[in-house]
């Protein structure tokens, strides 16, 4: 078998590669290790940036996100109670979209099965070679039967435990990592959410977050030591924990119910250089990973490939390979930023296990610049509504 592009992991780095790729008249195939509905069974991030709404446009994938999808002017920081919203559309101009991870997979899994273009669900054993060649090739087991994909490029889209990264020479690669003394316990619920935007919570007991997926539906987070068991934790002992993080009113209000989904995602960040490796190219969790706090880990992803397909484009179209040469260096420089921000945002909204009082005067300092400089809360409002490009 043979195509143009081999795409590693059908996430939302793979599928929307895929899409601007095919919409391009690039031929891919996806590779994905698990089946549909347990990609789609995945609850992740759920606020887009604009540049990953216009994205998922030009991938011809945006017609139920426009149409589900909530626009956020700001969001709200409470600090041991104190409360602060800061509006990015007066401070820069700039909204967010909230739209679940799950609904963008769907709606891009769904346009490339409509295309027919091809994805092996349930790929085993993949593996990646002479893709410091110009005839790169992927093998993989499917139904017990073994296949070869002969292709021009690979493009690693598996994450952050996919085989792509794994594959490259130890002497080729760096990486620079960070992981948090703490975790997010997550729950979904179909109960109205507890305010018209996000609550990012600071509190001693902890970090906690309110979120949301639509008009009926709430997601929220508190933080949790590393070593918790989700099934330490009833959803009674999770809603009197968000309560005590959370101000008066936001705790008055909430609408509390059984939660539909229940789980807990480490903190990290991490970042791989450089992310090209002859015909091989890493993007979304496979090149880099950040914590959720700044709600940047899909928009990163889907940043990655609009300048990976856009580079691609140009290969097929003028065979410049100037795109390609220069994909590494140019997405970096973003990653990078996004990874400062979400560290800086993790700094000062969670409670460290080994914290003195000067760091809980510097993160209570952080706040109060915050909620009364016009640039400080300018500064958070571009890095959050996403960086250009
Ligand atoms: P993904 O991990 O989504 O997709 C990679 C795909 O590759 C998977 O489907 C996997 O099955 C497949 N794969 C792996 N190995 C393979 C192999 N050997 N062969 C074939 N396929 C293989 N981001 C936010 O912004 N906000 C959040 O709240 C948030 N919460 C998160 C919670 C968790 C538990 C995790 C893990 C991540 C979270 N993220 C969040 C980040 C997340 O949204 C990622 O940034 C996003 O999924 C990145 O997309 P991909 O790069 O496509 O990687
Ligand atoms: C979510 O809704 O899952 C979410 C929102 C914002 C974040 C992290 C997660 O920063």
């Amino acid at each position: 078998m043979r195509t143009k592009v081999a795409i590693i992991g059908a996430g939302p780095a793979g599928l929307l590669l895929g899409r601007l790729l095919e919409n391009a008249g690039i031929e891919t195939v996806i590779l994905e290790r698990r089946s549909q509905d347990y990609v789609l069974g995945r609850i992740r991030a759920g606020v887009l940036e604009q540049g990953t709404v216009e994205l998922l446009d030009r991938a011809g994938v945006g017609e139920r996100m426009h149409a589900d999808g909530l626009i956020h002017d700001g969001v709200e920081f409470c600090f041991d109670g104190d409360k602060h919203r800061f509006n990015f559309r007066e401070l820069i101009g700039r909204t967010v979209m909230v739209y679940g991870q799950t609904e963008v997979t769907r709606d891009l899994m769904q346009a490339r099965d409509a295309s027919g273009a091809k994805t092996v669900y349930e790929s085993e054993n993949v593996s990646l070679h002479d893709f410091d060649s110009d005839k790169p090739r992927v093998r993989y087991v499917k139904d017990g039967i073994e296949h070869e994909l002969a292709c021009d490029f690979i493009a690693g889209c598996d994450g952050y435990h996919g085989v792509s990264r794994a594959s490259v020479p130890a002497g080729s690669i760096r990486t620079f990592e960070r992981v948090y003394p703490f975790g997010w316990l997550g729950i979904l619920v179909d109960r109205p959410p507890v305010a018209e935007e996000l609550i990012y919570a600071h509190h001693e007991r902890g970090f906690a977050l309110c979120s949301m997926r639509s008009p009926t539906r709430s997601r929220y987070y508190v933080q949790v030591p590393t070593d918790e068991k989700v099934e330490e934790w009833s959803d009674d002992r999770f809603w009197d924990e968000l309560r005590r993080r959370v101000d008066d009113e936001t705790a008055e209000h909430l609408a509390t119910g059984p939660s539909i989904e229940k789980s807990i995602a480490p903190l990290r960040s991490f970042v791989a250089e450089p992310l090209r490796f002859g015909r091989l190219f890493l993007a979304g969790d496979a090149a880099h990973i950040v914590p959720p706090t700044g709600a940047k880990g899909l928009n990163l992803a889907a940043s990655d490939v609009g300048v990976l397909a856009d580079a691609l484009i140009e290969f097929y179209a003028d065979r410049s390979p100037a795109g390609i040469d220069g994909y590494s260096a140019r997405v970096l420089s973003r990653i990078w930023k996004a990874e400062r921000f979400s560290w800086w945002m993790t700094s000062i909204l969670h409670t460290f296990p080994d914290t003195d009082t000067f760091s809980r005067r510097i993160q209570r300092a952080e706040f109060d610049y915050l909620r009364s400089s016009e640039v400080a809360a300018r500064s958070l409002a571009e890095n959050y509504t996403g960086l250009p490009i």
